[in-house]
């Protein structure tokens, strides 16, 4: 992102080189800071000079290196503040640990005049960042999606004046930002995740709050309804703001035309569009702008994604459910008619070692198959309820699934789990399941192709 000298004569480290380093360092270099880099991994350091002119970066660990007057170490939001020795190393120096979204923050009144809306929550960010994104175009507002969703902000063009900045944002992006000040923002819901990187659920909880406190009095916040973590962080909001400033949302005014949404069924994706449509209204767009841009909606890939229907079985990714909870709507979403008639593929690297938010709907699945480090587990959770198949892979999963799936059921990846135990990431695991199930469909077509 071009900045103007926004940076110059500055110095900042940055550590972890993926997609926000890389953007960070590019970012820091154009306008004209002293940048020193590193990433545990060679690869990596080896990209750096793909993404900028790497003669005017200085190689070398900020853990280790003299980081001594530095303006700041932008960290990546995958390195675990809570274990990694940075933390130390920056606290020693005196320097402020921050990450991208931070310098961004900072970039902000170099750009052309422009608002932004923060977007956090446990489950449906993506979802909801891309549908007020979806929503602001269709309104014939200039915006950009960034943050969490895969897309670095500061790797993306400037907007032209009165543009709109979308960002996802985790607690893990939060929790190194200062001064973002969200013309709105929105929390949709907080369930337990990420507990291995914060001293349990209430200070994870608290991660979220800081999206709100860093907003000035005057700006507009947006709330979920679901829980109640979420709720008392609206109380608070509300107390420090004019009445008006504060809106907390359950969808029910929207529910009669849900069924226009065809990528947005169910009841998490009902929060999710009463969470965007009420940001979008506080960026002044109305009812018949938004309307339309709910009926046009195409949904993300790995959330709830029909990849196929082959003899009357549907076939459905929904790799992006890295947790209990945002499995729940999921299993949730198809009862039974009349029988059961979900096959669910579930497991992967665990989050906690139960299953509790998806209790109440065990009585959709007309058979479980288990994989990944969480198999065991989860098998032994569930055989009281159900016929559970210990699968172990993925593919040995579809196959079974697809031996006992009947005309009218649906085969269904939502794991519950993290994927890194036996894929890259979610995108991996749900490509995975893609192609398995496509190419285990396809000797059935060239038989039908013959016939
Ligand atoms: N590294 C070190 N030393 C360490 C640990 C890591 O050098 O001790 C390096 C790694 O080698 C790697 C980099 O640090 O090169 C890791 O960076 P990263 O994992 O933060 O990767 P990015 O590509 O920059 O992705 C980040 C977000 N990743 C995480 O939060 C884990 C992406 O969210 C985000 O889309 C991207 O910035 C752009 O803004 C992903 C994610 O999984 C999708 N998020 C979690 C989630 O949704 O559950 C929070
Ligand atoms: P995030 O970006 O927060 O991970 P996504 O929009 O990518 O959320 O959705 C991830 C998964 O979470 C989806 O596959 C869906 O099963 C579930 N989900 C989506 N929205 C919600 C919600 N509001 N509440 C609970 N679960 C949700």
């Amino acid at each position: 992102m071009i900045v103007s000298p926004v940076f110059a004569g500055k110095r900042y480290a940055v550590l972890g080189l993926a997609r926000s380093g890389l953007a960070a360092v590019a970012t820091l270099v154009e306008s004209g800071a002293h940048v020193m880099a590193w990433d545990s991994r060679d690869e990596p350091r080896q990209q750096l000079c793909e993404w900028t002119d790497c003669g005017k970066v200085e190689l070398a660990d900020p853990v280790t290196a003299d980081i001594a007057g530095y303006d700041g170490v932008v960290v990546s939001p995958g390195i675990p503040l809570n274990r990694h020795p940075i933390a130390e190393a920056a606290a020693r120096a005196g320097v402020p640990v921050i990450g991208d979204i931070e310098l961004f923050a900072l970039a902000r009144p170099s750009l052309p005049a422009h608002r932004v809306v923060g977007i956090t929550g446990t489950n449906g960010k993506s979802t909801t960042t891309s549908l007020v994104h979806h929503l602001l175009e269709t309104a014939g507002v200039a915006a950009r999606v960034g943050g969490n969703i895969g897309v670095p902000v500061l790797g993306t063009a400037p907007l032209p004046e009165g543009g709109v900045y979308v960002l996802e944002l985790s607690s893990y992006q939060i929790d190194i930002t200062h001064t973002l000040d969200c013309e709105a923002a929105a929390l949709l819901n907080i369930t337990p995740d990420h507990l291995d990187r914060y001293d349990g659920f209430e200070a994870y909880a608290a991660s979220k709050a800081r999206l709100f406190a860093m907003q000035e009095r005057g700006r507009q916040a947006v709330f979920g309804m679901g829980d109640k973590e979420t709720r008392a962080i609206a109380h608070i909001e509300a107390a420090r703001r004019a009445p008006g400033l504060v809106r907390l949302v359950d969808g029910a005014d929207l529910l009669a035309i849900q069924p226009e949404w065809p990528s947005l069924q169910g009841p998490h994706n009902l929060q999710n569009a009463a969470v965007a449509v009420a940001l979008v209204e506080a960026l002044g767009i109305r009812k018949a702008q938004w309307r339309k841009g709910l009926r046009t909606f195409s949904g993300l890939p790995h959330r709830m994604e029909r990849v196929a229907v082959a003899n009357g079985v549907t076939y459905i990714n929904d790799s992006k459910a890295t947790n209990p909870a945002s499995t729940a709507p999921a299993i949730a979403a198809f009862p039974p008619d009349p029988e059961p008639r979900i096959h669910w593929i579930l497991g992967g690297l665990p989050k906690g070692d139960n299953l509790d938010e998806c209790v109440p709907f065990f009585g959709n699945i007309a058979a479980a198959y288990t994989i990944g480090d969480a198999g065991p587990r989860f098998a032994e959770i569930l055989a009281p309820h159900m016929r559970v198949h210990r699968s172990e892979m993925m593919a040995e999963a579809i196959r079974q699934a697809m031996a006992e799936a009947r005309p009218g059921d649906v085969v269904m990846l939502s794991p519950a789990c993290a994927s890194f135990d036996q894929f890259r990431d979610y995108e991996a695991r749900g490509q995975a399941f893609r192609q398995i199930v496509e190419a285990l469909l396809a000797p059935d077509e060239d038989a039908e192709r013959q016939s």
